[in-house]
């Protein structure tokens, strides 16, 4: 059971078809929070260490993909009932989980050139579709000025990269930075376009992605791998939300980053 009406639902789902993205303040405890970013450390000295010299999404910041273990396999936060209901107003009933990740900005960060997560689906009509693709976004520490936050524009996912650009240099378009508390999740479709900005802290500033696509849309370069002694425990939706991923014998494997190209 949700804590939104449906008509609250309704209006968070015009929010992110008007302005791109809506906010759901302080939706997940804290303490959750706390608990993911304990356990997100270590993956990221890890992450560093084997892979830290590639810095492709700019210097001092990381894509880390969460394995579907615990803290971070849990359906309180997945299958949250208010978060679906959001991502099924825009993308379907049918819609699937294909990605559980996260990006952290480090003290050395930069700022990202602006730039949209997906390219146009009919590149040649010039002309945006409804919603294919969203990300829920939530960060694992409060987000201060000083913390890179994620910086975003409004209305910017139904017109062409260049036309958004275009407003934005011409001042008519703003980025705003998100000051997101741990908790606060965003739905945004991924065509809005934003950048990440510098972490000038020594306080690492994670924040979750987990992408749900139209049941047709084929993402080869983000997955998750589903343990196959996790299957039994999966509730019916969370089976059917994650159909289309791998399952496997030994979660703990990790291969190397595939999702390498990310701005369009
Ligand atoms: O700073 C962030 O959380 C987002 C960075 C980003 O947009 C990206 O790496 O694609």
């Amino acid at each position: 059971m949700g804590r939104y009406s449906q008509s609250e639902i309704e209006s968070f789902v015009r929010g992110v078809l008007e302005d791109g993205f809506c906010v759901l303040p302080g939706h997940f405890p804290r303490e959750k929070m706390e608990a993911w970013d304990e356990a997100f450390a270590p993956l990221l000295a890890g992450h560093i260490e084997r892979e830290g010299s590639l810095q492709n999404r700019g210097l001092a910041r990381f894509y880390v993909t969460l394995p579907f273990v615990a803290p971070f396999a849990d359906p309180d936060v997945y299958e949250d009932d208010d978060v679906l209901a959001v991502v099924h107003g825009l993308i379907g009933e049918d819609a699937q989980l294909h990605q559980l990740a996260t990006d952290t900005p480090l003290l050395g960060s930069e700022y990202q050139d602006v730039h949209r997560d997906a390219p146009p689906l009919f590149p040649e009509t010039g002309r945006e579709t409804p919603p294919f693709q969203l990300a829920v976004n939530f960060p694992l520490v409060d987000v201060t000025e000083e913390r890179g936050p994620f910086e975003i524009t409004k209305g910017t996912h139904m017109i062409s990269r260049e036309e958004g650009m275009r407003l934005i240099e011409s001042g008519e378009v703003r980025l705003e930075p998100l000051l997101m508390k741990a908790g606060d999740v965003m739905i945004r479709d991924v065509r809005g376009l934003h950048r990440g900005t510098p972490n000038r802290t020594e306080t690492p500033r994670p924040m979750v992605v987990l992408g749900y696509s139209r049941r047709w849309l084929l993402r080869p370069e983000v997955s998750i791998r589903i343990p196959r002694a996790a299957l039994g425990g999966l509730s019916e939706r969370a089976r059917f939300l994650l159909r289309f991923n791998p399952v496997v014998d030994s979660p703990d494997e990790e291969g190397a980053e595939v999702y390498q190209s990310f701005a369009y």
